[in-house]
């Protein structure tokens, strides 16, 4: 068996070759770059699924099924690999693994991503590597895995999953591809394979009897707009959505999408400002949302991704006091350095709930979610999602059938139960989020303006910023502070001081070939001329 694995993997490396010189890490959201040059990496990802697969055999499924552990025992866990680029260009592409819960590959196996990564093609380097990890993992090349495919809308997307599949098969592997898929669909499809089910049952928005407010969404011409035509369809009693930018003229991501309207914070192009009350904008794999509206003065408005952990926190807050199981509830809200000051002065001084600070990536956040009983995590980007302890899922539910509870603590309890059913919780899922969003605003019977009313934002700027090699910026304090180049963070320190309430970091990008820059300051002039400024500097000390 290992002689003709060897010799097929021999053949897909002659054809799909690693160009000379090429360095990929895995890097905020796996493996991402200009999609011509990615697929002998998609190779290389598709064999560390099945391995992962194999390594994570009969780990969840066994725990349902007792009767038939024996069986069970050799059932591999699904692994998923999704190949998108999200917000990036669509000349881009790329790919990243979910683990069985849905939830981000385990970080501890990044390191091997990169090792393949950084291995040539001679067949023989490869497999002594494969075989020294499998030892190592305790695996070998007979033992069964599945790994579930899916992608975005991307040109290039077909061809790059097949050869993930073509890369795993070789592994004994089997396949499901699911095809057209936004990448949270893929991660809780994942999560509901490996738990029979049980997890996961399509989701019924029972917000009360009113009928929702109309909004248009931007769906960034990608996979988004195929699948809110289904919600479009479902929901049409109660909610009627219009969507534009789907992907019928205008290019994936390109002037629209969440990225294009956080970044320039204006809107989309391809949809037009008229009288919808509220508007939203998706990404091109449906994982991030960001809200805007016209306010009476005619003023573009935005909500990003901190007003989600506001509105959302203030929801929950509300419903488990009315449930009287507020006391016994440790609830967080976990941000980035790119959370507006204020958001974060708000969370903590207006509604006493700590805040934790991570290195941006979902996959930091969502770690940290886990340290609390409700732990909500957003991106100000508009990526993220609420994470429930089981323990406190139980007890909503209990309340929620106590006979002998009022019935305003069933009803609360009821609702906090439909709100979980409603979000998604492997990932930050656009869809799940704008669902969750309706539901809360009716409820609260709360208007676009007053969820915005809630805290004023400081005025913040964000700059893309090409340097020769973004690497040569490293930084700590969850990306608050540069530590390389030499002087940066002293230059930034002295930019900052001159400016009431100024705040600027700089990070090098894990998706993109670029440095962020961000500044916020008490005003817009000054929040733009303090990220010139630290841009310069940035681009100075990088020549
Ligand atoms: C991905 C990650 C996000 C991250 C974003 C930008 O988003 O999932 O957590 O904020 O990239 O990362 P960076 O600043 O390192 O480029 P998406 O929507 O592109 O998958």
């Amino acid at each position: 068996m290992g002689e003709i694995a060897k010799e097929k993997l021999a053949a897909l490396l002659l054809e799909y070759p690693k160009p000379s010189g090429i360095i990929l890490g895995y890097g905020t959201a796996g493996f991402r770059a200009r999609a011509d040059t990615l697929p002998w990496i998609m190779i290389r990802i598709g064999l560390l699924a099945s391995l992962r697969s194999k390594v994570k055999k009969g780990e969840y499924r066994i725990f349902q099924f007792l009767v038939h552990i024996l069986n069970e025992i050799f059932i591999p866990a699904c692994i998923g690999a999704m190949v998108t680029a999200s917000h990036n260009p669509e000349h881009d592409n790329g790919v990243k693994l979910i683990d069985p819960f849905g939830e981000m590959l385990d970080q501890s196996w990044e390191i091997y991503a990169s090792n393949l990564s950084s291995l040539d093609d001679s067949i023989d380097a490869l497999w002594n590597y494969l075989e020294k990890l499998m030892t190592q993992l305790n695996v070998q090349l007979k033992d069964k895995a599945t790994v579930a495919i899916a992608y975005d809308t991307r040109q290039s997307s077909p061809l790059l999953s097949h050869i993930v599949q073509r890369a795993a098969e070789i592994f004994n592997t089997n396949i499901i591809n699911y095809e057209l898929m936004t990448t949270p669909q893929l991660h809780y499809t994942v999560r509901c394979y490996n738990d029979n089910e049980l997890y996961g049952r399509c989701t019924e928005m029972t917000p009360g009897a009113k009928h929702l407010e109309q909004l248009a969404i931007d769906a960034a011409n990608g996979i988004g707009a195929q699948k809110l035509v289904v919600l479009q369809q479902r929901l049409s009693d109660l909610f009627k959505i219009e969507i534009f930018n789907d992907g019928t003229q205008g290019r994936l991501n390109e002037k629209c999408g969440a990225d294009y309207v956080k970044l320039y914070q204006k809107a989309p192009e391809g949809l037009p400002l008229t009288n919808y009350p509220k508007y939203c904008s998706i990404d091109g794999d449906a994982d991030r949302l960001i809200y805007y509206f016209i306010d009476q003065n005619q003023h573009f408005r935005m909500l990003d991704g901190d007003r989600f952990s506001v509105l959302f926190a203030s929801f929950i807050s509300k419903k488990l006091k009315e449930a009287k199981l507020i006391d016994q509830v440790k609830i967080g809200v976990i941000q980035t350095a790119y959370a507006n000051g204020s958001s974060t002065n708000y969370v903590i001084n207006t509604m006493n709930v700590p805040v934790a600070c991570v290195p941006t990536g979902v996959k930091h956040l969502h770690h940290k979610a886990l340290d609390f009983d409700v732990g909500i995590y957003f991106e100000a980007n508009g990526h993220g999602t609420v994470l429930f302890s089981d323990d406190l899922k139980t007890r909503v539910k209990s309340v929620m059938e106590d006979e002998n509870r009022p019935d305003d603590e069933k009803l609360a309890a009821k609702q906090l139960h439909v709100f979980i059913d409603i979000i998604n919780e492997t990932v930050g899922d656009a869809l799940a989020d704008l669902l969750a969003t309706e539901a809360i605003l009716c409820l609260m019977n709360l208007s676009i303006e007053g969820w915005l009313d809630l805290y004023h934002d400081l005025p913040q700027r964000q700059l893309k910023v090409a340097v020769k090699d973004r690497t040569m910026i490293q930084t700590t304090d969850a990306e608050r502070r540069c530590t390389a180049p030499a002087h940066l963070q002293d230059c930034i320190d002295e930019l900052v001081s001159k400016y009431p309430s100024g705040r600027s970091f700089v990070r090098p990008s894990g998706t993109e070939d670029i440095v962020r820059v961000y500044a916020e300051a008490t005003t817009q002039a000054d929040a733009d001329q303090l990220a010139d400024e630290v841009r310069k500097i940035v681009q100075e000390l990088t020549k």
